[in-house]
């Protein structure tokens, strides 16, 4: 005895004669026979399926309902995927044509999971594929295309396409419900393979300790600044900063209390930098700040409000204030290697530790130097 099922209360009463799908003739003018064991009919929009099923809820990691794009001409398998969908836990995105599917898979939040028949007005399932494929985004979508074609010559063309599944119709509802599954299981594997991506680029690129760039990270972008500064005739500082007598915090707090420092520094040190400047850290106590766009008046002004920001405010050690200091060398684009700028902007800031610490140097050549011309 096959199950029966109602689509959206669930309490609909079962459509006559659908209880025995043996019963049904394909022909019956109120029902439209779908697969060997899914009737639904075009009033009551009933659907019965040939034996009980587990459904597990779609449920991604945010909590909320996966939703699914379903791309289908026929308004009667419109309605029977959406309620197939929402019956198993998904939310439904319905899409009448090839047009509005790609309206829908091409905007920013597109949904992860696409089920696209091959055959529709506007533009085809498998034109939509290639268009999705050859967009090369992220996140990825899984794409299952449902087509009436059974020639493997035509299944070739839609896997080659970029399709990830298909199911050919008439389909068996379980079958979508299991192909949806596994796709989400792809899907999933997917995310965990970007976060850990994700989770090693951000270690590689950034310090540990602070959360700011690394001194390759900050040297690469020096180098980025330089290439673009001298393709535009435009001027990039860099400020080399370093904490004043922070061996004696350490000394006389401990190290974690120096921990501490550092990262409050850090954090000092970028709420005070611009949107477009870069802070990294360049050691141990010595941070590294690539200004884009700055002349040597603008940067030194820069370089005050950074010593400012360090300075101006004793930091809190376990509830007890302490005074922290910093001295800046500035160095304006002379050269066009990073090495010999930040060797200029050291220079500077050892001028700084010799004139007393707790202050700014600009590097004396850094008001003649023009701005690079060659790259
Ligand atoms: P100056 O004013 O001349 O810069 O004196 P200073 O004491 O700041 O400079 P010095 O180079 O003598 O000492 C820097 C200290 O920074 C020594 C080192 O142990 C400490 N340090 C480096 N990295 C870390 C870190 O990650 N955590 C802690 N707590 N200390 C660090
Ligand atoms: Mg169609
Ligand atoms: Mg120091
Ligand atoms: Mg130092």
């Amino acid at each position: 005895m096959p199950w029966m099922e109602t689509s959206e209360t669930g309490s609909a009463p079962p459509v006559d004669g659908a209880q025995d799908s043996e019963h049904l003739s394909p022909l019956h003018p109120e029902v439209f026979r779908f697969s060997a064991d899914m009737y639904i009919r075009r009033n009551a929009l009933t659907i019965s399926t040939g034996d009980h099923a587990i459904h597990t809820l779609a449920l991604p990691s945010s909590g909320h309902p996966m939703r699914v794009l379903a791309a289908e001409d026929n308004p009667v398998f419109q309605s029977m995927l959406r309620t197939m969908l929402t019956k198993w836990g998904y939310q439904a995105v319905i899409a009448r044509n090839g047009t509005e599917a790609w309206r829908v898979l091409e905007s920013e939040d597109a949904p992860r999971l696409a089920v696209l028949d091959w055959m529709m007005p506007g533009m085809d399932g498998v034109e939509i594929c290639r268009r999705i494929r050859s967009a090369n985004r992220e996140p990825y979508i899984y794409i299952l295309l449902l087509t009436a074609r059974t020639e493997s010559q035509d299944l070739i063309e839609g896997m080659d396409a970029g399709a990830d599944d298909y199911l050919t119709k008439p389909f068996n509802a379980h079958e979508l419900r299991v192909r949806l599954h596994a796709g989400r299981r792809i899907l999933d594997l997917q995310e965990e393979l970007l976060k850990a991506r994700e989770a090693l680029r951000e270690q590689a690129t950034h310090d540990g300790l602070t959360g700011l760039l690394n001194r390759t990270t900050i040297l690469e972008k020096l180098d980025d600044e330089l290439s673009r500064a001298a393709r535009a005739g435009t001027p990039v500082s860099v400020l080399m900063t370093d904490l004043d007598r922070f061996k004696s915090i350490n000394d006389t707090c401990g190290h974690l209390a120096g921990d501490a420092v550092l990262r409050e520094a850090a954090r000092r040190l970028k709420s005070a930098a611009r949107r477009y400047d870069s802070v990294g850290r360049y050691g141990g106590e010595e941070f590294l700040v690539v200004l884009p766009g700055c002349d040597a008046s603008d940067a030194a002004l820069q370089a005050e409000r950074m010593r400012e920001a360090i300075g101006g405010t004793p930091f809190l050690l376990a509830s007890q204030p302490i005074s922290v200091t910093a001295s800046l060398g500035v160095a304006c684009v002379s050269h066009c290697t990073p090495e010999a700028l930040v060797r200029e902007a050291d220079d500077a800031l050892y001028e700084a530790k010799a004139q007393g610490r707790n202050r700014v140097v600009v590097h004396a050549a850094a008001y003649s130097h023009a701005a690079c011309s060659t790259p």
